[in-house]
């Protein structure tokens, strides 16, 4: 029997360790330069834009129509290190369509998952290899790479979602930062 809209099944293979999807659709690399408003301490950002702008993070997709019903997997390869003493971390967004959630399952690193809504709530749920976080409809969600190796994750969610980058540049960032401190990571106010 014929899908709903024709779109075939298929199958990828994900490398845990790389966390490249073969074969992949689409590869995103975000640098410091794309997210340089995100990170607190402006001296540590200009040392490291002009240092080469480092690579923080790669994002690999297997596309998918971008249709309520389908569902997009993708992954993130987010690199270890830090801009001052805040953890390399990924933009952070909101879904356009607020109504839709996320699953994260982690397959290399360590780190932190911070989510928000716009009601003022904040959590922040630990990311281990083999455990599943949860986002749920509504909250704004980032990741922060607290170990010093690659933290590699794979998403599932809504494909209609769409990503609302602007309200959380709006808003002056999330509302926690993930700080190294004392030898270990910390959830500080913003
Ligand atoms: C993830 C993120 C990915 C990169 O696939 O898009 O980790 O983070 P930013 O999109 O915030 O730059 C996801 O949550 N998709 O919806
Ligand atoms: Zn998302």
């Amino acid at each position: 029997m014929p899908g709903v809209d024709g779109h075939r099944p298929w199958m990828r293979a994900v490398d845990f360790h790389s966390g490249s999807i073969r074969p992949h659709d689409r590869r995103t690399v975000r640098r410091l330069s794309d997210m340089a408003w995100a990170y607190r301490d402006r001296d540590a950002v200009r040392r490291a834009l002009d240092g080469g702008d480092p690579v923080m993070y790669e994002i690999y997709e297997a596309l998918v129509p971008e249709q309520e019903g389908h569902l997009l997997t993708c992954t993130t390869v987010l690199h270890p290190g830090r801009i001052g003493d805040e953890y390399f971390m990924t933009k952070g967004h909101y879904h356009a369509l607020r109504e839709t959630g996320e699953v994260y399952l982690t397959l290399r690193g360590e780190g932190l998952l911070l989510m928000e809504t716009e009601q003022g709530e904040t959590a922040a749920v630990k990311m281990g290899v083999r455990e599943v976080a949860y986002v749920p409809p509504g909250w704004a969600h980032r990741t922060v790479n607290t170990g010093d190796e690659p933290l590699v994750f794979l998403a599932v969610y809504p494909a209609h979602a769409g990503h609302d980058y602007a309200a959380i540049e709006r808003a002056g960032g999330f509302r926690k930062r993930v700080v190294h401190r004392d030898g270990k990571a910390v959830v500080v106010d913003r």
